[in-house]
């Protein structure tokens, strides 16, 4: 059913407002404009009520690797929905779209990640993950270790626990803290070693000792873990100089704490390896993932825990007190699996490597070219753009952070894009079937954006 062919947008809207409360949302500014209804999709593309057509920038909310519109997930999922649409994974039980999955993700995954926790959605992965790290501690005999190291801009999803090892401070003073997380400076060059006067490599290595430094502050016996994003995505997509994970690999190395990959973003393919991990040589103890593993067409997210972690989580008995409804729930483990396969066959995360990232990397560098970029960086198919007020006197940000961003992302919709924007770097990790006619039509919107962006700053006076 098209719900849109039957209620006018208007309506739609009204009911909306009337109703539904959205995540991440100012309820009192979203009831003024009113929601961009979104109705349909196919490869790339979006349509909205209107009958608008978008480039989908940001692959749904960073997830959509295979492309929308894959009849094969729809009738694997329907398939396994006449089989057995539900059942539970309590109780000594299990059923096979959760045993293939697993054993799929194991041969998948970094080698020495052979177990798989599932959950919900991403937020309920890391919440699996603060409960097993620090159960593991106390099943090591050492249950002093509970404190839990992430970054400032780290996202780690949006339940209590979950937002509290993120490092988004409005979120925190909503929320109220979980006791026993710290965060550490993120290797956000553009931003922050920048303004300190670093280079980047030099940077990289300061970042990262500030791992130890905080370590040490705490005092190794109380770490229990440090969690963190390979490249930080919803806080910008940070990129790490290169001295960055180099230098945090040799402090791990050297301290017994467990160290936590957040894959939600990176994973499946986003930097052109199958995770992040493969693409930086990193050898998490846990490893969270979601989006991409399903490309969002059921909701279903894992945490893949190692060898080490297993030793003390089976050992010699003792129930482990976690698990959701939805833990490996049957449908979502079976779209999960169609998505796999269809990635497998067609070579989607070679074809990210070899052809789609470098023909999207040389554009996004043109772009690094415009008056208004201060910076261009990109991996795989993840990028940002750092939008600057004057590219002659670069300590110079757009003051209050944000606006100019906001303002970049509603003239790109206009513009038929979805660009997301995180204060004043442009965002855009598409789905990774984007072919390179697609790429050119991006990289041509994205100008189009920036330039009607400038023309707009400069009739608000807002740059020279
Ligand atoms: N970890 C990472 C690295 C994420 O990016 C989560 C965990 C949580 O996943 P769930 O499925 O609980 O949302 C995420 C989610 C944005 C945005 O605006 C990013 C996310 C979610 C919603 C919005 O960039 N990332």
């Amino acid at each position: 059913m098209n719900l849109a062919a039957n209620i006018s947008t208007e309506d739609l809207r009204k009911a909306d407002i009337a109703h539904h409360l959205h995540p991440f949302t100012d309820y009192a500014s979203l009831n003024k404009e009113g929601s961009r209804v979104i109705t349909k999709a196919d490869g790339c593309w979006l349509w909205d009520s209107d009958g608008n057509r978008y480039l989908d920038g940001m692959a749904g909310l960073w997830c959509m690797q295979v492309g929308y519109g894959r009849k094969e997930i729809a009738d694997a999922v329907h398939r396994q929905m006449m089989e057995l649409p539900y059942y539970n994974t309590f109780f000594k039980t299990t059923h096979p779209p959760a045993v293939a999955l697993s054993q799929k993700l194991a041969e998948l995954t970094p080698e020495g990640l052979d177990h798989v926790f599932f959950a919900g959605s991403g937020s309920e992965a890391n919440d699996t993950v603060m409960r097993m790290v620090r159960y593991y501690w106390a099943r090591a005999g050492k249950p002093d270790k509970q404190v839990i190291i992430g970054r400032t801009f780290g996202y780690h999803g949006s339940t209590v626990a979950a937002a509290a090892m993120g490092g988004m401070g409005a979120m925190h003073t909503q929320a109220g803290m979980v006791p026993g997380v710290h965060h550490i400076t993120p290797p956000y060059w553009f931003d922050i070693g920048r303004a300190e006067g670093m280079r980047p490599d030099e940077f990289g290595v300061y970042a990262a000792r500030k791992l130890e430094e905080a370590i040490d502050q705490i005092g190794e016996d109380k770490v229990a873990a440090f969690i963190a994003e390979p490249i930080q995505g919803a806080g910008g997509v940070i990129i790490p100089p290169k001295t960055y994970w180099p230098e945090v690999k040799r402090i791990l190395s050297e301290r017994d704490i467990l160290f936590v990959a957040d894959e939600v973003i990176c994973g499946f393919g986003r930097t052109g390896e199958w995770f992040g991990s493969d693409y930086y040589g990193l050898k998490p103890d846990l490893m969270p993932m979601a989006k991409g593993m399903s490309s969002g067409y059921l909701p279903i997210s894992a945490v893949m825990v190692s060898g080490k972690v297993i030793e003390h989580l089976v050992g010699e008995g003792g129930e482990f007190y976690h698990g959701y409804t939805y833990s490996g729930h049957p449908a979502s483990c079976a779209a999960a699996l169609a998505n796999i396969e269809i990635m497998e066959r067609e070579n989607i995360v070679g074809r990210v490597k070899s052809t789609a990232a470098p023909a999207l990397q040389k554009a996004w560098a043109e772009l690094g070219d415009h008056p208004l970029v201060g910076e261009a960086r990109m991996v795989g198919l993840v990028g940002a753009l750092e939008l600057v007020p004057d590219k002659s006197d670069m300590s110079k940000r757009f003051e209050p952070a944000g606006q100019v961003g906001t303002l970049c992302r509603d003239i790109s919709f206009g513009n038929g894009l979805v660009m997301r924007a995180v204060r004043d770097a442009m965002i855009i990790s598409p789905p990774l079937v984007i072919s390179e006619e697609e790429i050119a039509t991006l990289a041509g919107l994205i100008r189009k954006t920036l330039d009607d962006t400038l023309a707009e700053l400069k009739k608000q006076g807002r740059v020279a």
